[in-house]
């Protein structure tokens, strides 16, 4: 699961990275850098049960990839993209986290000249669309093309997905995300191919500055009217203050939280936890003597989809799932007995995977 992390110049990008991440990526550069890539481990205290019970050779928690961009060139808003030449490695991405800037610190200029996170959303939100329009476009050239040069029976498929495409341009030239608009199970499988930039789940994260600490729900509740829409978020943060506790020890930092008012959760956590339920993640898991192992699947996935998280292979060739819920398998103490007892349940291609379910995986290819 990659987490793309992309905003304006400056507005603090890099510091919500190295704050979510432990990471120590420069910041205050000015003017772009190299994408800066750090793997967060999800810690799931099922996985460490799981391991307790089965003492696997190797135990795999669920892995999170964000992905620090550097700013938009200095033609954004003119069709240059989050990441201006880093578009195309933005696309690749599973979910984004724009860091709007909310704080107001003059010895760190505004490309804009003056903070207005909400303004600085619609810009990106904008830009995003200009982008998915464009690719719409020339795949609609293309497909017209070659629709005219197919036989009249053998249009189906071409016309359906021209149709698709024709809806979801109308959705954009409307101002409204992909992500906001109702896909079928079938229609999302057609569109996935596009790694459409408004149909990526979207976490709006305002980097608010040390002064606004107490203000972080007002900021939040703010943002939040202006995007109703599925699969987005909006979260307050102080990105520079949770790094900077990074450098305290735990207890010190607890201390430190407290007095300031931040709440127990640190950026890390909570930063993690957003990524996972407001951008519509859950995890899977899978046990046995070789590995246990949490997998990371978007909420409302069917059986085949988790399994093609494992390998491509058990989703081309799913036969049927063996499911059992975590809870039953720790009651149980064994798979065996959790059979026994009925808990053990055989699903097929239409099942949606829960949080919590240890999958066994039954393909042929
Ligand atoms: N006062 C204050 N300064 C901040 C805060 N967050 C970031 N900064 C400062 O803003 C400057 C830019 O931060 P970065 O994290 O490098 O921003 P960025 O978005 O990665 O910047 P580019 O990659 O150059 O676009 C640095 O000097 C940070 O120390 C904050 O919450 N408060
Ligand atoms: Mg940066």
């Amino acid at each position: 699961m990659d987490v793309g992390i992309i905003g304006l110049g400056q507005s603090g990008k890099t510091t919500v990275f190295n704050a979510v991440t432990r990471g120590k990526a420069q910041t205050g550069y000015g003017g772009g850098h190299e994408p800066n890539i750090g793997v967060v481990k999800v810690p799931d205290r099922r996985l460490d049960v799981l391991t307790a019970m089965y003492h696997p050779k190797k135990t795999t928690p669920a892995e999170i990839r964000y992905i620090d961009f550097p700013a938009a060139g200095a033609n954004f808003g003119k069709g240059e993209g989050p990441g201006g030449q880093f578009l195309g490695e933005v696309r690749k991405a599973d979910a984004l986290i724009h860091v709007l800037r909310a704080f107001a610190d003059p010895s760190v200029p505004h490309p804009e000249g003056r903070v207005d996170p909400a303004r600085d959303a619609a810009t990106m939100d904008l830009e995003l669309a200009f982008a998915d329009l464009a690719l719409i476009e020339r795949r609609l050239d293309r497909l017209t093309a070659e629709l005219r040069s197919t036989k009249a029976g053998e249009r189906g498929q071409g016309e359906r997905e021209r149709a698709l495409l024709e809806r979801l341009k109308a959705a954009l030239e409307a101002e409204t995300p992909l992500r906001a608009v109702p896909l079928s199970e079938e229609e999302h499988k057609l569109v996935s191919g596009y790694r459409f930039l408004t149909l990526k789940p979207l976490l709006l994260l305002l980097n608010a500055g040390e002064e606004d600490v107490s203000r972080r729900e007002d900021l939040e509740e703010a943002l939040r009217a202006r995007y109703p829409q599925p699969h987005t978020e909006v979260a307050a943060l102080c990105g520079k203050l949770e790094m900077e506790l990074l450098d305290l020890s735990a207890e010190e930092a607890a201390e430190y939280r407290a007095d300031l008012g931040l709440g127990e959760e640190t950026g890390l956590d909570r930063a993690i936890r957003l990524s996972y339920d407001l951008l519509g993640l859950i995890s899977f898991l899978t046990s046995g003597p070789d590995e246990c192992r949490a997998w990371t699947v978007e909420k409302g996935a069917t059986a085949p989809r988790a399994a093609g998280k494992i390998h491509s292979d058990l989703e081309r060739g799913f036969i049927r799932a063996e499911v059992v819920r975590y809870e039953d398998l720790v009651a149980c103490g064994s798979e065996a007995e959790a059979k026994k007892r009925g808990l053990l349940r055989t699903e097929g291609k239409s099942y949606v995977v829960q949080d919590g379910d240890v999958l066994h995986i039954l393909f042929n290819v």
